[in-house]
C-alpha cells in the first residue's frame, strides 16, 4: 500500500535533482553516478511525516535491496537514517519498478556479508567509514508482498 504524504524536497540540491530527475524519468535519466546504477529510496519524516525522496546506490540481491546511511562519512548520520529507524515502511524505486519495502537495520555476521556486497557495488563506501567513528549504519528493505 503507497506511502501517503506531503512530499518535501531534500535540501541538498544535487540530490533532490537525481531523485526528481530519476523519478520524472520512469528511471530512465539520473539513473547513475559515476556510472554506478542509483534507486530512490522514499521514506516518511521523523519529524515532518512529509515524504522524503533519497537517491542511493543500487546495492541488490534475491530482490532485497540494501541503504547504506553513508554520507560520504560525514560524521553524523543522513537525516533519513532517522526516517527509516521511526517508520520502517519504505518505497524504493528501482528503474521503472517502484514497490514497497520494510527496512530493518543490520547487524552482525548478516551486517557484515551485506557490507562486502555494498562495498562490490560502491568501493568509496570503505573509505567513507575510514572517515567516521560513527558505524555506518545499514538497513535491509525486504519487500512487502501485495
Ligand atoms: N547518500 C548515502 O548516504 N548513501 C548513498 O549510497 C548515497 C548515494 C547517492 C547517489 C546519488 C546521489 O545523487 C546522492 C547519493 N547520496 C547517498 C546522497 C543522499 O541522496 C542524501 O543526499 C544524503 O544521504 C543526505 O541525506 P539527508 O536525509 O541527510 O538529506 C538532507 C540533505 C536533507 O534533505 N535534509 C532535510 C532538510 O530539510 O535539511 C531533512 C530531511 C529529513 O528527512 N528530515 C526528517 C523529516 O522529518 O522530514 C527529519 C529527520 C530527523 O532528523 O529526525
Amino acid at each position: 500500500m503507497p506511502l501517503t504524504g506531503e512530499y518535501k524536497p531534500s535540501t541538498s540540491d544535487w540530490a533532490r535533482k537525481q531523485a526528481e530527475t530519476f523519478e520524472a524519468s520512469d528511471g530512465q535519466k539520473a539513473n547513475t553516478l559515476r556510472g554506478v546504477p542509483i534507486i530512490v529510496l522514499t521514506s516518511v519524516g521523523a519529524k515532518s511525516g512529509g515524504l522524503r525522496k533519497t537517491a542511493l546506490m543500487r546495492v541488490e540481491h534475491d530482490g532485497r535491496y540494501l541503504a547504506v546511511a553513508s554520507k560520504g562519512g560525514h560524521p553524523d548520520p543522513p537525516n533519513w537514517y532517522w526516517n527509516l529507524r521511526k517508520n520502517a515502511h519504505v518505497e524504493l524505486q528501482d528503474g521503472s519498478d517502484k514497490r514497497d519495502y520494510v527496512a530493518r537495520q543490520l547487524e552482525g555476521e548478516e551486517r557484515t556479508r551485506w557490507w562486502a556486497r555494498a562495498v562490490e557495488v560502491w568501493p568509496d563506501y570503505d573509505n567513507y567509514q575510514l572517515k567516521t567513528d560513527r558505524e555506518i549504519a545499514i538497513f535491509l528493505l525486504e519487500p512487502i508482498e501485495d
